[in-house]
């Protein structure tokens, strides 16, 4: 089992960040919403809590949490917005863990303290115009030139871009290998020649998150800026499936926390809001909605440490990741459509936070792998266990 952080070090911090979502970054909701934007006195207060470097470990300057850590903490935050997560989600997550599980010390050194203490942004560059679920198929491509590699191509959706100092990026590094076995993962500074960041998406919800595109041009690195050295061509595909799999149990997590925020949410309207003479929350109707909300979460939320504790114990959990991710979406997506139910004609409505937690919800099931994906891995792998 990994060590992560002491338990009583940890309960404190599980403490503060539970207090810094309800007393500072609910109160800011509104604000991000219409500015589209994380105000930076807030990122500032989410560096010195050390939220950057969650996930990285000790020695490399940040907190070290565990996966089961993970689980309870990222459940916290994410009581508030999900777009104040986004912020430290690709540095605590997808656009770090390629180097904190695949890196070489030296890689390890050169950029974890920086992404542990926010001053650099590591952002994922996976996903392109033409291949988001299909990832093995990316196009992107990394041609060697002597001891270089020259890297063209686009990458699509990708979270911070605007804000990245790094990205870790995957392309073909071998034209006659079609699928996983010819992709690298290199880690590539933002400020290298023939990088541009367009504008950023306009999107559904979860304002406040930035996602660009990503375009390389003739953009030069050197070989050793793969992940794990240049003995680790070819080998990329891996990691960001293996990155994924620990994403996929923080995307269940985030999942939680909002479960959590929007029963709340609709117990409290239930209470308040009368109808026929009494609350509505006295009719069996809206109790059945309740019901259902309160039983998806509780088995959300057990899904998600069982599967945190798999994943620690065993140091991967395909299976039980794909499950989770999910799961926890999808029972999600139905307590954000209950919850709205349960409103009425006002959960329409803008001013009530509903209406914008509705939106930002629904993105769960899409990104770090559709629901279609994870349904495909599950029954790829319970048919494969089958078959010996
Ligand atoms: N951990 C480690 N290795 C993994 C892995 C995992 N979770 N999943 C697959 N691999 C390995 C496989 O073992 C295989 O290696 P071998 O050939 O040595 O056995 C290789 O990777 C290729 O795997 P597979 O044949 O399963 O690849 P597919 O092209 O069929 O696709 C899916 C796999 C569809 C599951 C993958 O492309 C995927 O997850 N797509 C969704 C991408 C995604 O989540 N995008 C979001 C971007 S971030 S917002």
């Amino acid at each position: 089992m990994a060590a992560g952080v002491d338990s009583d070090v940890f309960e404190q911090l599980l403490v503060a960040v539970d207090r810094f979502a309800r007393e500072r970054l609910i109160p800011a909701e509104k604000r991000v919403e219409e500015e589209d934007d994380i105000p930076e006195d807030i990122v500032s207060e989410m560096k010195d809590m050390g939220l950057f470097g969650l996930s990285t470990p000790e020695e490399y300057g940040g907190i070290g949490i565990n996966v089961p850590q993970e689980a309870r903490l990222i459940e916290a935050l994410c009581y508030a917005s999900l777009s104040f997560r986004s912020r430290i989600g690709t540095n605590v997550g997808i656009g770090s863990q390629g180097i904190v599980m695949d890196g070489t010390p030296e890689q390890k050194q050169s950029w974890l303290p920086a992404v542990a203490s926010g001053d650099v942004i590591a952002s994922f560059a996976l996903t392109e115009p033409d291949n988001g679920s299909d990832a093995a198929g990316i196009r992107t491509a990394a041609r060697r030139d002597g001891s270089d590699f020259v890297i063209n191509g686009t990458k699509r959706y990708i979270t911070n871009a605007v804000r990245a100092g790094v990205f870790t990026v995957f392309a073909r590094t071998d034209p006659d290998k079609p699928g996983a076995d010819g992709v690298s993962a290199f880690i590539v500074p933002a400020d290298t020649p023939g990088i541009t960041v367009a504008k950023p998406d306009k999107k559904l919800g979860q304002k406040g998150t930035k996602t660009s595109d990503v375009i390389f041009e003739d953009v030069r690195v050197p070989e050793t800026a793969i992940i794990g050295g240049p003995d680790r061509i070819n080998q990329g595909f891996r990691t960001a499936m293996k990155v994924l799999d620990r994403g996929r149990i923080h995307v269940g997590t985030m999942a939680v926390g909002q479960g959590q925020r929007m029963l709340d949410i609709a117990t409290d309207y239930a209470l308040e809001r009368k109808q026929f003479g009494k609350p509505i929350g006295e009719h069996q109707l809206v109790q059945g909605l309740l019901a259902d909300c309160q039983a998806d979460l509780q088995a959300a939320r057990a899904l998600v440490r069982a599967t945190a504790d798999t994943f620690d114990r065993e140091g991967k959990a395909i299976l039980e990741a794909s499950c989770t991710k999910y799961f926890c979406t999808e029972a999600a997506g139905r307590i954000a459509d209950r919850a709205l139910q349960i409103h009425g004609g006002a959960g329409y409505m803008a001013e009530y936070d509903i209406e914008r937690l509705y939106r930002d919800i629904r993105l769960l099931r899409i990104y770090e792998g559709t629901s279609q994906i994870q349904q495909l891995v599950i029954a790829r792998r319970t048919l494969a266990d089958r078959m010996g």
